[in-house]
């Protein structure tokens, strides 16, 4: 190619390169091989030639607008590579990113505390009882000796259920898990009816209601009621039951226990069981964990049993405040805010 060609070629490939984007390369190609464009004015000045410098000329400017093409679609290869190098920056999906690992479940505290007593009492001979969490008042109050208008039976004391049974008793969530054990000893009665009757030994886990909800109270808590009637079970039974029952649950071979004197309608005597650590951030408080005493004859009696003939103890117990005790929990409401922070730390 002649000096002008390579020129106009070289400000082809500048022009080009500095083209930021596909418009400007467009409006930078215009001035060369556009209608107006620098090759195209020397095609149209090829007729003016003479004949023997036409053919010459002719190809030295064809080799040019090659030259000036080739630039033109390499440059456009290299902006629409631009192009599609920022769009998959944008679009970057990083799937290298780590799987979101299900982290592991677990029990929750009552739950656990709850399977922790049921295998203790296994272990002395328990059986472990279940019932309706919707009672009759008859299992709720009267069969526990509750007079007909004692205050247990106030509306505060638990929650109503509007289905008066056939029997137009009312009806209640349970504020005690004392109905199941009721209806255990009725069912061991029947089913031993005119035969030998083995003791009977249960504990009753479960859910109860109360109108009550603070630090220390929530309307749905746990209890567990333990009985054991058979015809000579005395209050020592009780007391080595329990002690038992206690140092093994909270692992602490030198817990004290202390049996003060109370009044429950349905045992006489009655007693709060309080427990004593000897280390520890509690060492030294008596802390209260049961009520408990000898089935009140009139119990024994709603059972279908003897009270001449059959004696025993029963206790009851507050599932979640053991294990605030043994977790260190200072606020109930914790156990049922389903906050999985505090629940993993049970795992
Ligand atoms: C039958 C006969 C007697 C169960 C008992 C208690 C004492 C008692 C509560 C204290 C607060 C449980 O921890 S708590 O929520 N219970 O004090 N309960 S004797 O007596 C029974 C139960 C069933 C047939």
């Amino acid at each position: 190619m002649t000096q002008d060609l390579d020129s106009i070629v070289e400000t082809a490939r500048r022009a080009f390169a500095q083209a930021a984007t596909p418009a400007d390369l467009e409006n930078a190609k215009a001035q060369f091989t556009g209608k107006a464009g620098r090759i195209t004015e020397l095609m149209k000045g090829l007729a003016a030639l003479p004949v023997e410098e036409k053919k010459g000329r002719g190809a030295a400017i064809n080799v040019a607008k090659q030259a000036i093409e080739a630039a033109l679609a390499e440059r456009r290869q290299a902006l629409a590579d631009a192009e599609l190098e920022l769009q998959l920056k944008a679009e970057a999906l990083d799937v290298s990113l780590p799987g979101r690992v299900r982290e592991p479940g677990g029990l929750h505290p009552v739950s656990l505390t709850l399977e922790r007593i049921e295998l203790i009492f296994a272990s002395m001979g328990f059986d472990v009882a279940d019932g309706p969490e919707v009672e009759s008042d008859w299992h709720s109050f009267t069969s526990l000796n509750n007079p007909p208008n004692h205050p247990a039976r106030s509306m505060q004391d638990t929650f109503y259920v509007d289905i008066n049974g056939e029997d137009g008793i009312p009806y209640n969530l349970r504020p005690h898990t004392s109905p199941m054990q009721v209806r255990y000893a009725q069912q061991h009665v029947r089913k031993y009816a005119g035969g030998e009757m083995p003791e009977i030994r249960v504990i009753a886990p479960g859910r109860t209601y109360r109108v009550d909800s603070d630090a220390t109270h929530s309307p749905m808590f746990h209890q567990c009621e333990g009985l054991w009637l058979g015809e000579n079970v005395s209050f020592k039974d009780l007391k080595v039951v329990f002690t038992d029952f206690c140092r093994t649950f909270f692992e602490s071979d030198d817990l004290a226990l202390r049996f003060r004197p109370s009044f429950f309608p349905f045992t006489e005597p009655s007693a709060e069981i309080d427990i004593q650590f000897q280390s520890g951030p509690l060492a030294g408080r008596w802390l209260e964990v049961a009520g408990s005493g000898q089935v009140h004859p009139a119990v024994v009696r709603n059972m279908g049993l003897d009270p001449e003939k059959y004696i025993g103890f029963a206790f009851g117990m507050g599932p979640d405040r053991l294990t605030m005790l043994r977790y260190g929990v200072n606020d109930l409401r914790l156990f049922f805010d389903g906050d999985i922070r505090f629940l993993r730390q049970f795992r």
